[in-house]
């Protein structure tokens, strides 16, 4: 069977990220206060995402294989629910982002059997702690202590993409080429 055509361009950026709904987007949008820092800059809640390997600018027939391989992994794996508790920050590169206290095992199988596929076509080393979250602002700066406990949040995830982050002239967008849907088990 012929793969799906992916519309790539070699200077866009990719990752392989959970993919939230537009009403899981609007849930996690509430946690973006625009009160809390003047000068952030808020991404909109359709590029709410939480990426699982960063893959950087890759050939069409890598993206093309390790997506592949990436389904393998995928078919084995039911939804899961992730709690999002936590506000918190990436101080050095001021990130502001929706965190979770306790990561699922699922969670961090995932993320390393995916960034285990794609290891032989990194060209950036790998971070050596795999922090899950939801990047809510950048250029964000605050003098408040976090982490800041929030209302939970659940959102059950049932999906995974290939991303390709795209310049436009509002700025970056990020745009699922490939898309899957976990499958319920038993
Ligand atoms: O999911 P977040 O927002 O943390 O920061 C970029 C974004 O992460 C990250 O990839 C995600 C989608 O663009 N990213 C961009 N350039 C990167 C790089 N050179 C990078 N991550 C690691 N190394």
């Amino acid at each position: 069977m012929p793969l799906p055509e992916i519309s790539a361009s070699l200077n866009d950026r990719c990752f392989l990220s959970l993919k939230f709904s537009p009403e899981q987007q609007r849930l996690l949008h509430a946690y973006q206060q625009p009160a809390f820092c003047q000068e952030a800059k808020w991404h909109p809640a359709n590029n709410l995402h939480l990426t699982l390997v960063f893959l950087g600018q890759q050939a069409f027939a890598v993206q093309q294989q390790l997506w592949s391989q990436s389904l393998e992994v995928l078919h084995e794996l039911p939804p899961f629910e992730l709690c999002f508790d936590q506000l918190d920050q990436f101080s050095h590169a001021k990130v502001l982002y929706l965190g979770i206290s306790k990561p699922p095992a699922a969670l961090m199988a995932l993320q390393q059997q995916l960034q285990q596929l794609a290891l032989p076509f990194l060209n950036a080393p790998v971070p050596e702690i795999f922090v899950p979250h939801v990047t809510l602002a950048r250029k964000f700066q605050s003098a408040d202590a976090f982490p800041l406990s929030v209302e939970p949040l659940s959102l059950l995830c049932t999906e995974v993409a290939l991303y390709h982050s795209v310049s436009t002239e509002l700025g970056v967008s990020y745009q699922s080429v490939e898309t899957y849907t976990l499958v319920p088990k038993g």
